[in-house]
């Protein structure tokens, strides 16, 4: 049923969290009642939220699993490795291109990303073993292709009847000589989320591929992009504009990557982390095997992208390039004020609620408060609390049977090719200026107080959620898209963009606002009633009555 549009959010927060908890049994309540918190300035300190932990089942979670992460997000965008999955079709055939991360084939024209690999297990395969079918098509790829690498992902059958993937790949990978080939224990069921998966995926990428290249890469101002996977073109955008300022991309991990760029990933100077939860560990390892210093950007919102790009420029501290971002800036921000001056008086004082993966919850709420709008909760799906809190509470996350099932890797300084970047004297200068190295404060720090913040909120949630508080847009994902336009509020899909992007850089905020624009201005969620529903014309009766 509809819901009448009514501007004034009438429901204070702490009622609002009583009617979200007031249908579930009591031991259901008191566990999401955790993964509901009322933001609160506090003192010094952020008001603890329980985050990453298993969903209550029976309750329609909006997140994906193990396998969704370590194939699709991690592994998915990059173009030159066959990604093969061991285990029924329909692992493969769901997963095959339904994230709109773009690749761009390059000079060198190989991208297997359009193609759909799998064993395709049968039923037999399941009572007798797939190692044979594994190696089979490890090998079938490989005379297909002859690709730099082929990457095995287990499913959840594969784990369930003990098919030892990492030994097949070792064995193929002697036989074969001239590919790479290795592993993912990533079994949907392994983690609570996808987050699992992400770790999984980085810890092989790390183990397999980081540091295998020492040629010296042409360029100044090298860095990583980490954590920017090009949905919609994202990363495209923010290439673009990088290139403008002269700065030099060693690897992307992992938006339209290559075997190359997480080869050479070690050559660069500073690593800059887009979406903190699937990749800070891995900008970590860099830091403590090569000494490669780390910081947090965000390249959603023209603000933001702004602060990222001095940053980046603050950092190497060459007055050329200073002087570079800067005219970059100048030459790009008057057509993105243009348009937003424009959007504007449309868009202020609007609403939006922003529920998405482990980052985009958070990043978002830039490009909402350019254009006047503002988030009245938010939450992501999978993020662990040093998205929501920062990374201070790192050392008192709680370690459970869940996250001791993920594998920490130990990495050490490499013997040869440790280098720190910068001396002492220069990082320290730098921090004594306010730069901040390693930081990210998460989420919570940034919503008002009162606002609203929701750790893996589900389809009940999120339909009685938009009845309470009638926000003027929804974002998250298409498992919610369509329930919450039911509701007559329009909803924005801010994992695949829906068909639109990039929305990332200048050029994506140009498209963005334009976007929110027309959505929360939309007139057609007013017709949500048919005109019979309104005022019924017609009436008859049956004969025989
Ligand atoms: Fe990072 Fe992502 Fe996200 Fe993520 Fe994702 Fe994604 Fe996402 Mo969908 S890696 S956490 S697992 S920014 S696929 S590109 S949009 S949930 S907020």
């Amino acid at each position: 049923m509809a819901i009448a549009k009514k501007k004034l959010v009438q429901w204070a927060p702490t009622d609002i969290k009583k009617e979200l908890l007031k249908k579930y049994p009591a031991k259901v309540a008191r566990k999401r009642a955790k993964q509901i918190l009322i933001n609160e300035a506090l003192e010094n300190t952020t008001p603890e939220i329980t985050a990453n932990v298993r969903t209550i089942p029976g309750i329609i979670t909006m997140r994906g699993c193990t396998y969704a992460g370590c194939k699709g997000v991690i592994m998915g965008p990059t173009r030159d490795i066959v990604n093969l999955v061991h285990g029924p079709i329909g692992c493969s055939f769901y997963a095959w291109l339904t994230r709109r991360n773009q690749t761009d084939a390059g000079v060198d024209g190989e991208n297997y990303m359009t193609y759909c690999f799998s064993t395709d297990m049968q039923d037999s395969d399941i009572i007798f073993g797939g190692e044979k079918k594994l190696a089979a098509a490890i090998q079938e790829v490989y005379d297909l292709f002859h690709p730099r690498a082929i990457t095995i992902f287990a499913t959840c059958p594969v784990g369930l009847i003990g098919d030892d993937i990492h030994t097949v790949a070792r064995t193929m990978k002697e036989k074969l000589g001239d590919c790479n080939v290795f592993a993912f224990s990533c079994e949907g069921y392994k983690g609570v989320s996808q987050s699992a998966g992400h770790h999984i995926a980085n810890n092989q990428v790390f183990t397999h591929m980081v540091g295998e290249n020492n040629e010296e890469k042409p360029g100044e101002y090298k860095i990583n992009l980490l954590g920017e996977y090009n949905i919609g073109g994202d990363g495209f955008e923010i290439d673009r504009i990088l290139r403008k300022c002269g700065i030099t991309t060693i690897s992307t991990f992992s938006g339209n990557s290559t075997y190359d760029q997480f080869a050479s990933a070690h050559m660069a100077d500073l690593s800059c982390v887009m979406c903190h939860r699937s990749i800070n560990y891995v900008a970590d390892m860099m830091e403590i095997k090569f000494g490669i210093p780390w910081i947090k950007v965000n390249f959603i919102g023209a603000k933001s992208t702004i602060k990222s790009l001095r940053k980046i420029a603050e950092y190497f501290g060459d007055q050329k390039l200073i002087d570079r971002v800067e005219a970059v800036i100048a030459e790009e921000m008057p057509a993105v004020d243009a348009v937003r001056e424009d959007v504007l008086p449309r868009t202020t004082g609007k609403t939006a609620m922003l529920f998405v993966g482990g980052s985009r919850a958070h990043h978002y709420q830039d490009l909402f408060s350019e254009m006047g709008m503002k988030t009245v909760s938010a939450g992501y799906e999978f993020a662990h609390r040093d998205d929501y809190e920062g990374r201070h509470v790192i050392p008192n996350l709680k370690v459970d049977a869940d996250s001791r099932n993920i594998e920490e890797i130990e990495v050490e300084a490499d013997p040869e090719r440790f280098k720190p970047r910068k001396t002492e004297a220069e990082i320290k200068a730098l921090v004594d200026k306010g730069y901040k190295f390693k930081e990210y404060d998460g989420i919570i720090p940034d919503m008002e107080a009162g606002s609203l913040v929701i750790d893996d909120l589900n389809q009940y949630e999120a339909e009685k959620l938009v009845e309470l508080m009638k926000p003027d847009i929804f974002c998250a994902g298409i498992k919610e898209k369509f329930s919450i336009q039911k509701l007559g509020i329009p909803m924005k899909q801010l994992h695949s963009y829906d068909s639109g992007g990039p929305y990332a850089g200048f050029q994506g905020a140009i498209n963005f606002y334009k976007e929110i624009d027309r959505l929360v201005n939309s007139k057609v969620w007013g017709y949500m009633k048919a005109p019979w529903q309104e005022s019924p014309e017609l009436s008859a009766t049956y004969v025989w009555e």
